[in-house]
């Protein structure tokens, strides 16, 4: 079974307006339609569409739950979230225009969790654990109220169990995931080269830092580096790949959808090059989806067909 865990989950609006966004201006909106949100979420989305068993977990508000329960439901995912009595899911925004420039998000902070909710979650969620073929997937920061030490306690509670850990944030909480030697990460060019503390921008860059790489003692490591593509470390190897160019409608969920192709493929032991394959094609297609979660299977195997996986090392 894979778990994916949001601590921080989302509502989301997506709005398209009917010009380039002007301020002061009557912006008209042509477009809008409510989706989930939150990263973990549209891991487990992906999950679902290709037709793997998954429980979408973390901490949902009371308040709207039925609405998200809803969006999960109709995806084909069944949530199991801790209710957070009296809070609301936050409601993001995603904006898009005419431009075709990429999205903007408004996001909210979102809920305050307890160390003590936290504890009940951890014990619930690792009562259900039950083999080592398990994955358990943290995708997404949780609310900023939450210190990375309750952060890297849930994730090693979780290890203890002797599961397979995917973790994709960021800031000091990627810091304290990579502390945690998880079976991979996800970060972006941006979030490794602040860890680091060196500029990430190209596959060149990436290859430079190997051994910075292969010290953080992480399985995988699968750095998205936006229209170059993406680079994954794998013991002494190194892998690039070359995304297929797509017409995108909304950049917003790529990177998270991307991620549950990687899972998919780390749960079913496929290749390196087979699993970069789905994934790279799976974040191809939901770029060209108006949604923030999802992606269209009819058109997966003519994607992965224009993705290219090269060995570097
Ligand atoms: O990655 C996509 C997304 O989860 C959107 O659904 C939107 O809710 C936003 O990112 C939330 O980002 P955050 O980093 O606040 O969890």
């Amino acid at each position: 079974m894979i778990y994916t865990v949001t601590l921080n989950p989302a509502i989301d609006q997506i709005i398209k307006v009917n010009a380039e966004l002007t301020r002061g201006k009557n912006n008209r909106i042509v477009k809008s339609l409510l989706d989930v949100g939150g990263k973990g979420t549209h891991v487990s989305i992906v999950l679902s569409i290709l037709g793997t068993p998954n429980i979408a977990t973390g901490f949902a508000g009371q308040n709207n739950k039925e609405t998200f329960d809803h969006l999960l439901r109709q995806n084909r995912v069944e949530p199991q979230f801790h209710v957070l009595e009296g809070e609301s899911i936050r409601e993001n925004l995603v904006l898009m225009d005419q431009s075709n420039q990429g999205s903007y998000m408004l996001t909210h902070v979102g809920s305050v969790i307890t160390t003590k909710q936290i504890d009940q979650f951890s014990k619930a969620l690792c009562q259900k654990i039950n083999k080592t073929e398990d994955i358990v997937v943290f995708s997404g920061n949780p609310p900023k109220t939450m210190s990375t030490d309750d952060y890297l306690a849930l994730i090693k509670k979780v290890q203890s169990t002797g599961v397979r850990t995917v973790i994709d944030a960021s800031g000091s909480y990627l810091q304290a995931a990579i502390s945690s030697r998880p079976t991979m990460i996800k970060p972006n060019q941006f979030e490794l080269s602040e860890f680091l503390g060196k500029n990430i921008i190209t596959v060149e860059d990436c290859v430079k830092v190997q051994s910075d790489i292969q010290l953080l003692g992480v399985e995988f490591v699968v750095i998205t580096l936006g229209q170059n593509g993406s680079v994954l470390f794998h013991q002494d190897n190194i892998y690039q790949v070359v995304s297929p160019k797509v017409n995108t409608v909304n950049d917003t969920g790529c990177g998270d959808a991307f991620v549950g192709g990687l899972v998919f493929g780390l749960y079913h032991d496929f290749s390196i090059e087979d699993m970069l394959t789905l994934a790279s094609a799976i974040g191809a297609s939901k770029a060209k989806q108006f949604t923030s979660s999802g992606f269209d299977v009819e058109e997966l195997s003519d994607l992965e067909n224009l993705v290219k996986v090269m060995q570097l090392k």
